[in-house]
């Protein structure tokens, strides 16, 4: 995976995570349509590519991201606008469909588009200090990265129209009570409690995994009676896979599995 646009930096870490860090400290790592290009194409290569086994994303710089770049949206014309949040919504969604576990390590702010990619990844682990927000009414705009529809799924619909409607900003504090993000950790413990997280979870059945984020992520907003049937094709397939005989085997004789992803 070559590194062709530095603002986004790809490292390799170990047990197959892939970081990959927004690199554009100085506008605090602002999305524009060059970084949300890259992210498409990085996000189509890793779905193909197994030796991936789980992404970790991050910001360089004081922030993980201040949201779409306002320079770029402040030339934006009505089709613009609507071409730009459809592609900011398929890179996304890109990445929740992934099949394959994401965590966004967030310090500094995720405001605007940076919590709509923070919602996007499958955990999220922040600093005591971090900031979050919706504040697109503050620019006469709304989130259109998937924020009106991510923020009340994850925290539900009367605290994500208090925060849409006024813009306030919130504490990670507030987004931990919410269930917005997972842990809050010291700003020293972010990436290696990241990398823990992610690690613990590259230690399971990869199949078993990306069965659960699709029986999630695609039955949530279906009907009960089909969602439930999804969670049954997912079972069965499951019930087919050298993972399942390894971990129900290894739970037998008393061992820790060691699965292969097959
Ligand atoms: N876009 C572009 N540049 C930015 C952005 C941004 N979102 N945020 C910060 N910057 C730049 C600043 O302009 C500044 O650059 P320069 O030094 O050249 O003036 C640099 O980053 C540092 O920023 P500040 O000096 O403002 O730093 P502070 O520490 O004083 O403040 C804040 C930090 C509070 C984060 C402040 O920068 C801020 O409020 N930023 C804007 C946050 C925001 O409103 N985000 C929402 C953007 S809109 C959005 O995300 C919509 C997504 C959906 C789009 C749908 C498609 C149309």
């Amino acid at each position: 995976m070559d590194d062709v646009n530095p603002m986004v930096k790809v490292t390799p870490l170990e047990s197959g995570i892939l970081q990959i860090s927004l690199n554009r400290p100085e506008q605090l790592n602002a999305l524009n349509h060059d970084v949300l290009q890259r992210l498409s194409h990085l996000f189509q290569e890793i779905k193909q590519d197994r030796s991936v086994k789980a992404i970790l994303l991050h910001g360089e710089g004081k922030a993980f991201c201040a949201g779409a770049d306002i320079k770029q949206l402040a030339n934006l014309n009505g089709h613009e606008g609507l071409a730009f949040a459809r592609f900011g919504q398929a890179v996304f969604r890109s990445l929740e469909l992934l099949g394959k576990p994401s965590l966004a390590a967030i310090h500094g702010v995720a405001l605007g588009g940076g919590c709509e990619l923070a919602m996007a990844a499958t955990l999220r682990i922040a600093t005591t200090t971090a900031v979050f927000g919706q504040p697109e009414i503050k620019l006469g705009v709304i989130p259109g990265f998937g924020g009106t529809q991510r923020l009340p799924r994850l925290i539900g619909k009367g605290r994500a129209l208090d925060i849409c409607l006024t813009g306030r900003r919130f504490t990670a504090e507030e987004a931990l009570q919410w269930g917005l993000v997972n842990e809050l950790t010291s700003p020293d413990n972010l990436l290696p409690r990241a990398v823990a997280r992610l690690k613990e979870l590259t230690q399971l059945g990869s199949v078993a995994m990306e069965s659960i984020l699709t029986a999630i992520h695609q039955g949530y907003d279906l009907s009960l009676e089909e969602a439930l049937e999804l969670e049954a094709a997912h079972f069965g397939l499951c019930c087919t896979t050298a993972d399942k005989r390894e971990g129900v085997k290894a739970f037998l004789e008393k061992r820790t599995p060691v699965f292969s992803g097959e």
